[in-house]
């Protein structure tokens, strides 16, 4: 069993990658949910429900979040009635808001909740939320602290970061499902997958007893960086990194991680970078990391498994 670390577009593309690659009981995918929030008196799951579609093959290709062919008859009313449009809302997407907040209000735990959607949606590998306690990502900006998606969505990464706290993460267990998981034996490798190391990796590397399963070196680490020449595959991580004061480069996620990642799949376009990323007694494959489509994400997915079987070879 692979234990893949996903949250937002680019986790989703590789965690399709890996569900390609793997069968159901290989393959367990752990999601950031320190972009969950309540709107409009709603429990929000987005990098769940981002994975959820992902793997389910009905995400919206243009923005990679939200489902395709949706419709926006509520979000226009909404508006019309001047209620708050800012994070928006389709009518497919609402009806899993709406579901998850009724259960959620009945006492079910968040994992069992997106299991039992996951098997709706035809899904065959488990999609776990890291945990089922409340783990909201905090970003201390020139503009104050602020939610997570009130800094990410309402102030489109505007304002300059300055660091993060994760509220709820000192007493945050992995949810029933990650804990089974997390057991001795259970897992034989993990993946990082190209997630913003800050805002959706970060939070799930908060809790304690998963940290420490990266920390025990029991099992190989392998990720895929989510900067390629420079910039971020998708979202803020670059210029993140920059108010941060670090490299905006795939050597500068490497870094970041330290010890924690023995293995790192690089894009072709960074090879320059590949000396001093393996100078971390790390190794690397260098590959097209571009997630296009999920023939790219198989791609991607197969050379950090190939990556992860090497250095578990070695030891
Ligand atoms: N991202 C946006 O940039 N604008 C939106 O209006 C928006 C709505 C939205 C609704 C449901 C959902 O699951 C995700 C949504 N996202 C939206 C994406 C999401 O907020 C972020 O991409 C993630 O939180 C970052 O991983």
């Amino acid at each position: 069993m692979i234990l893949a670390l996903a949250g937002g577009v680019g986790g989703a593309r590789l965690a399709c990658g890996l569900a390609l690659a793997l069968a159901p009981g290989e393959l367990a995918v752990a999601v950031n949910v320190g972009d969950d929030f309540e709107h409009l008196g709603l429990s929000i799951s987005p990098d769940l429900d981002t994975v959820m579609y992902t793997l389910a093959g009905i995400q919206n290709p243009e923005t990679g979040w939200g489902r395709a062919g949706e419709t926006w008859h509520f979000m226009e009313t909404l508006a019309r009635l001047g209620g708050d449009s800012w994070f928006r809302l389709g009518d497919h997407d609402l009806a899993v808001h709406v579901e998850r907040t009724r259960r959620l209000r009945g006492g079910e735990a968040l994992s069992a909740i997106t299991s039992s959607f996951c098997a709706r949606l035809g899904i065959a590998h488990a999609v776990v939320p890291v945990t089922d306690a409340p783990l909201r990502t905090m970003v201390n900006t020139d503009a104050g602290e602020l939610c997570f998606q009130d800094y990410f969505v309402r102030r489109r990464c505007e304002p300059m970061v300055t660091g993060f706290r994760f509220e709820g993460a000192d007493t945050a267990g992995p949810s029933a499902p990650l804990a089974r998981l997390l057991e001795p034996g259970a897992i034989q490798g993990v993946v990082i997958c190209p997630s913003n190391p800050w805002l959706s990796v970060a939070p799930m590397l908060a809790v304690a007893r998963l940290r420490a399963l990266l920390e025990s070196k029991r099992v190989p680490v392998v990720a895929v960086s989510p900067i390629v020449a420079g910039n971020a595959v998708k979202g803020p991580a670059a210029k993140i990194m920059r108010e941060l004061g670090i490299e905006a480069s795939a050597l500068g996620v490497a870094r970041h991680y330290g010890t924690l990642v023995d293995g790192w799949v690089i894009d072709t376009q960074d090879a320059a970078l590949e000396p001093a990323i393996a100078s971390g007694a790390r190794s690397v494959a260098l590959t097209d990391t571009m997630m296009i489509s999920p023939d790219k994400s198989l791609h991607a997915a197969s050379e950090a498994l190939s990556l992860m079987r090497r250095i578990a070879g070695t030891r």
